[in-house]
């Protein structure tokens, strides 16, 4: 299994997370990469190969050119008005403003974000970049039958949409992945996202379109983060209508439940017949998790990769969250140990 990553992440740390309140040190944070790192030495897993650029065509065909260009320039142009603290949002276009990019960055700020949480500082834009060039490349070395990578993207994905930000994300890994993967020739994808939080970011990329699979397990978003996306009956729309499967599962969910949701989503994938597979890896599921509900075990993440493992298709697994910060790695490794099991 090849394991793509780069140092680049740690360009990437706002001095803060608005959490309860108060402005507190992110929970998605640089040691989250080392300990991962450390757990995959120690497995085993060495076999590390760096990122190459990803190609302005399959970012373009994931993310709108208006957002790219904001997220590329923000920085420079938010220092520029003397404004020296990160960017944080404040005000958002909601039900019935206007929708259009103003010319001020401070409202450009709040057109392109969804949540306020995140923050973008001088180093976002080249730890987004590289965290995309880690899922695209790590795709790349994914294509023959049966073979599987590891994309250890930092910050994460699967909030950021075709334009906007948030949840900790900026440019969407996972489908960054699943668009190289038809840019290289595969009719079809799927995504399977097993992160705890919806993926509401990559249902909104691929939404109107049957050639991305897309299905989701998740807390429930009346009760969770991102909550206004992620309900069982957005199934998808125009061509893309019935390309779309959502899992919402109530707060404390266990295991045994989680996996009753997990099969139900692999025969769907079986049944669309993807010629790969992305995996949007999250291992906030996990019991001990300070954001997240549900009850999953540190063994249990063997099973879920295993169960991957079954579709016996090319796989690329993308790093999403995990807030445990002292347990992210063997998580994270249970499951991909738990492919390699089965292959
Ligand atoms: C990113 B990923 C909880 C607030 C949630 C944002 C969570 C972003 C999760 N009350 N804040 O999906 O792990
Ligand atoms: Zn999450």
């Amino acid at each position: 299994m090849h394991i793509v990553r780069s140092d680049a992440h740690r360009a990437h740390f706002p001095a803060g997370e608005i959490y309860m309140g108060e402005l507190v040190r992110p929970f998605e944070c640089p040691e989250r990469w080392d300990y991962i790192v450390a757990a995959l030495v120690e497995a085993g897993l060495t076999d590390v190969v760096e990122p190459e650029a990803v190609e302005e065509s399959v970012l373009h065909g994931v993310h709108e050119t208006a957002y790219l260009d904001f997220l590329q320039s923000a920085w420079a142009r938010w220092t520029d008005t003397g404004a020296s603290g990160d960017m944080i949002p404040t005000c958002f276009p909601v039900r019935g403003m206007v929708q259009e990019m103003p010319i001020d960055i401070d409202g450009q700020l709040g057109f392109f974000a969804f949540a306020a949480e995140t923050a973008i500082t001088g180093g976002t834009w080249s730890a987004a970049h590289a965290a995309a060039s880690i899922a695209r490349t790590a795709q790349r070395l994914a294509s023959a039958p049966n073979s599987t990578s590891f994309a250890l993207c930092r910050p994460p994905g699967h909030h950021a949409a075709r334009n906007y930000f948030g949840g900790y994300c900026f440019i969407n890994n996972a489908a960054v992945a699943a668009q190289g993967y038809r840019s290289d020739g595969a009719e079809r994808v799927a995504i399977l996202d097993v992160d705890f939080h919806h993926g509401n970011g990559t249902q909104d990329i691929f939404y109107e379109r049957s050639d991305v699979f897309f299905a989701s397990l998740h807390g429930d978003p009346r009760h969770e983060f991102p909550h206004f996306l992620g309900f069982a009956n957005e199934t998808g729309e125009g061509p893309g209508e019935g390309f779309n499967a959502n899992y919402p599962l109530p707060p404390g969910t266990t295991f045994d439940v989680w996996l009753e949701a997990l099969e139900h989503a692999l025969a769907r994938i079986s049944s669309f017949g993807p010629d790969a597979v992305v995996v949007s890896l999250g291992v906030d599921t996990f019991e001990g998790d300070p954001i997240s509900s549900f009850r999953l075990r540190s063994e249990d993440f063997k099973v879920i990769g295993n169960r991957i493992g079954e579709l016996a298709a090319p796989t690329v697994y993308c790093m999403e969250g995990g807030y445990a910060v002292a347990e992210i790695g063997t998580n994270t490794v249970n499951v991909l140990t738990g492919h390699l099991d089965h292959s």
